[in-house]
């Protein structure tokens, strides 16, 4: 009993402190600190006198409910120790969905513009509430503070593509109150697309009952190392998502469903064959015979990712009618003014192919195929129009034409949401440089992604309008959206993982003003919201914690020096050399001198956060001076020449950008200064090979040695790729008893990818990584 007491005044006392801590994401537009705090029992009254709000007054008590184990009496009648939920009542607020929001010692008032507004006053109400809250604590102290609020883009989005891999209802819900906690007002659902057709349309049931289903799905990372042969799939009822519109609807979420055309149709086309220009022609698993599953023959629900020729044949009026049809059914599930049509990654070789295609280019006098994607896409625009919908479009429904009332997604970075706000259309950005949620977040990731790099800071660094538009151009930007693609994510545990904490970066560049925003400070809120992860049960990502080693040549290039450090600095580094682990505590970059393992360790509060190993390796180049001739590709710059003598084999291949430089059919000049004249025996390059992105070995090495910089002597020619492993290994010349101090190098890539493979036909991309000498 004595103990049960001591627990109960402690958790008392942690929530009184914490509780002082003011720590809100996205940060308000005004916030001032009072004295005092306000002190929340099962005993205070949530006051709601207009009904309007009580889905605001719902979503607090469950929260409340969830983590602290208690609800609030809810109310019409005013009195002491209350809150006050109310839209348009008695203080201020500011306009577009803003709050007026007070705390002190005799109650709370949340006073929304609108219902919204109201609502993401009680999400300010959520954050003040402390972050480690838990069901036992009776009594939770709010600080005194006077808020004004308002968001400054009027559409914050966060996209779940469930056609890769599906998620069941009870996280789709989930995800919608994700959005909610971060005040986001648009769930963008990708629901159809070349691996399965999620949607129930009853007219159409093979859309799902074969649509819905694949026979398999390649393993590991495109083009992936096989087929798991599983029957994979499943679909969401008309029930189920008008169960998810209303759920959202209650949170102030507005879905938009995608539903794909002309593009990313191999489902569809699965299940009606007639949809495709080639009705007969069996689906191609591109380039990549070994990752189609054992089931073959006739069209079918891609297993691989990427980009499909086989599209909706825009010659033939059944192919209108039958999206007409499915729009019928989707429109009047969703109640958003929005509807998103795809439009993107669509190629055009069936349609320069066929017959029906090219007689309704020459019928409606079109340029090209790109002029009757434009037509597809303005033809069901109409459709759309004329039932109350605005149709969305991935960037690509600009080429060929824009249709008249669109609003354009920009994901190739911002130019055609440049070229659209331009042009007067409204635009949501979405660009992949900086809010694709399905690329790394850490530079070291073990699971497979589908690659890139962009951490919880480049995310926080976006700025939704473009420094090309002006003030009368910007206006047309509507606001931003993450995209989580699912290729590589499988169940709700890695959308979590995918998504937390980058939401908080992506929700504070949408509703905070641009002025307010600095990443140190947000940075502090983020250690509070990390708590909050871990009271909600969410798999959040820990990459903020990563140990960034940087190895740089040593003063003099005598040897590497390795620089330690975590953006975190709330823990613990520590580190030890070849075998002795952990055991310094690291407070000076380590030099050294030969082939070395250094391994490091950040803990905090006792909890291993991250841990690395550096592997160097040395031979008679490495950290000497180096230089190359041209730059690396500008997408592709390692860290410079010196990626080249790092000391790092690069054996984890693409996903690690920083230790390697691409040139695309360039050669390349590569000089080593090894600083005195030396005995030479060997010199060889290290490159990748990754056919499926068109990367391949280089073809020819030629390497020559001189004494003095200035006069070289050829040492040998190699053309030969020995190959490591599949994805790696080196070109090598032997001549043994020869001298030099200055070794040349000259690289040729492959000039044109062969036919039949990836890419056929252009340059391929050369990727290197280190010199040995010896
Ligand atoms: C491109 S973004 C796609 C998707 C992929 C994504 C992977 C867009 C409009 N299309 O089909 O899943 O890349 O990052």
């Amino acid at each position: 009993m004595r103990i049960t007491l001591f627990l109960l005044c402690s958790l008392f006392l942690s929530g009184t402190v914490i509780g002082q801590k003011i720590s809100i994401i996205p940060k308000p537009a005004s916030i001032t600190t009072a004295t005092g705090t306000f002190k929340l029992t099962a005993a205070t009254k949530l006051v709601v006198p207009n009904d309007a709000d009580l889905n605001a007054a719902r979503f607090l008590n469950d929260y409340l409910q969830q983590y602290l184990g208690f609800q609030l009496p809810v109310t019409k009648q005013r009195g002491a120790n209350s809150i006050v939920l109310s839209t348009r009542q008695h203080i201020a607020a500011p306009g577009n969905d803003g709050y007026a929001f007070t705390s002190g010692p005799t109650g709370i008032t949340v006073d929304g513009e609108t219902g919204a507004g109201t609502f993401y006053g009680v999400q300010t109400l959520i954050q003040l509430l402390p972050a480690n809250a838990a069901p036992g604590m009776q009594s939770v102290a709010i600080p005194a503070v006077r808020i004004s609020d308002a968001p400054r883009f009027q559409y914050r989005g966060m996209h779940l593509d469930v056609t890769r891999h599906m998620f069941p209802l009870s996280f789709i819900k989930k995800y919608i109150d994700y959005l909610a906690l971060h005040k986001m007002n648009y769930f963008h659902w990708h629901l159809t697309d070349d691996q399965g057709w999620r949607i129930e349309i009853k007219k159409y049931p093979q859309l799902t009952s074969v649509g819905g289903w694949r026979d398999g799905t390649i393993i590991g990372r495109y083009p992936g190392t096989g087929n798991d042969n599983q029957r994979y799939g499943g679909f969401y009822t008309q029930e189920e998502v008008k169960e998810v519109v209303k759920y959202a609807a209650d949170r102030f979420i507005t879905v938009v469903p995608e539903i794909e055309m002309p593009g990313h149709a191999s489902a569809a086309i699965a299940a009606f064959p007639w949809l495709s220009c080639f009705p007969e022609k069996e689906t191609e698993i591109p380039h990549h015979p070994s990752a189609a599953s054992k089931a073959k023959g006739g069209k079918k629900v891609q297993e691989t990712f990427g980009v499909f020729e086989d599209i909706f044949c825009a010659g033939k009026d059944s192919t209108f009618l039958f999206l007409q049809d499915v729009v019928d059914e989707v429109v009047p599930l969703f109640p958003s003014k929005y509807f998103h049509v795809g439009g993107d990654e669509a190629p055009k070789e069936h349609w320069a192919q066929c017959p029906k295609c090219q007689a309704r280019i020459k019928a409606e006098g079109l340029k090209d195929e790109h002029g009757l994607q434009s037509y597809l896409i303005q033809r069901m625009e109409k459709y759309l129009n004329a039932k109350g919908k605005t149709i969305i479009g991935w960037d690509e429904i600009l080429e060929g034409g824009l249709a008249p009332n669109a609003i354009v997604m920009s994901w190739r970075g911002e130019a055609g949401g440049i070229a659209a706000a331009k042009d007067k259309h409204q635009v949501i950005m979405t660009p992949g440089s900086h809010v694709y949620f399905d690329h790394s977040q850490s530079g070291d990731e073990d699971s497979v992604t589908i690659g890139g790099f962009t951490p919880i800071e480049k995310v926080y660094s976006y700025e939704p309008v473009p420094k090309e538009l002006n003030e009368a151009q910007a206006k047309f930007v509507l606001g931003a959206q993450a995209n989580l693609w699912t290729e590589y994510i499988r169940y709700p545990q890695k959308v979590e993982y995918m998504v937390f904490p980058r939401i908080g970066a992506l929700s504070e560049v949408l509703w905070s003003p641009k002025a307010g925003r600095s990443w140190p400070e947000f940075e502090q809120r983020l250690q509070t919201q990390f708590t909050r992860y871990n009271t909600w049960g969410v798999n959040w990502s820990k990459a903020y914690f990563d140990i960034a080693a940087t190895v740089q040549p040593a003063q003099g290039n005598k040897g590497l020096q390795v620089k330690l450090a975590s953006k975190d600095k709330t823990g613990k580094l520590t580190y030890g050399i070849s075998g002795v682990h952990f055991a310094k505590n690291y407070t000076a970059p380590i030099v050294v001198n030969q082939t070395s393992a250094i391994t490091a360790l950040y803990s905090r509060n006792g909890q291993v956060m991250d841990s690395v190993s550096v592997n160097l390796m040395f031979n008679k180049a490495t950290g000497k001076k180096v230089t190359i001739n041209p730059p690396p590709a500008p997408n592709y710059p390692g860290d410079g020449a010196f990626t080249l003598v790092n000391g790092i084999i690069n054996n984890k291949g693409m996903t690690r950008s920083a230790e390697f430089i691409g040139y695309n059919g360039k050669p390349v000049t590569i000089v080593i200064d090894l600083g005195s004249v030396q005995p030479l025996e060997m010199v060889a390059a290290h490159a990748l090979s990754a056919g499926g992105s068109w990367v391949h070995p280089p073809q020819e090495m030629e390497v020559s040695l001189s004494t003095d910089g200035t006069s070289y002597k050829r040492m040998g020619t190699a053309r030969e790729f020995k190959g490591v492993t599949p994805q790696k290994g080196m070109l090598e010349v032997v001549a043994e008893g020869q001298r030099g101090r200055f070794v040349k190098l000259v690289l040729k890539p492959l000039e044109k990818i062969p036919a039949n493979l990836p890419g056929a036909g252009n340059a391929a991309w050369m990727f290197l990584d280190e010199i040995e000498v010896r």
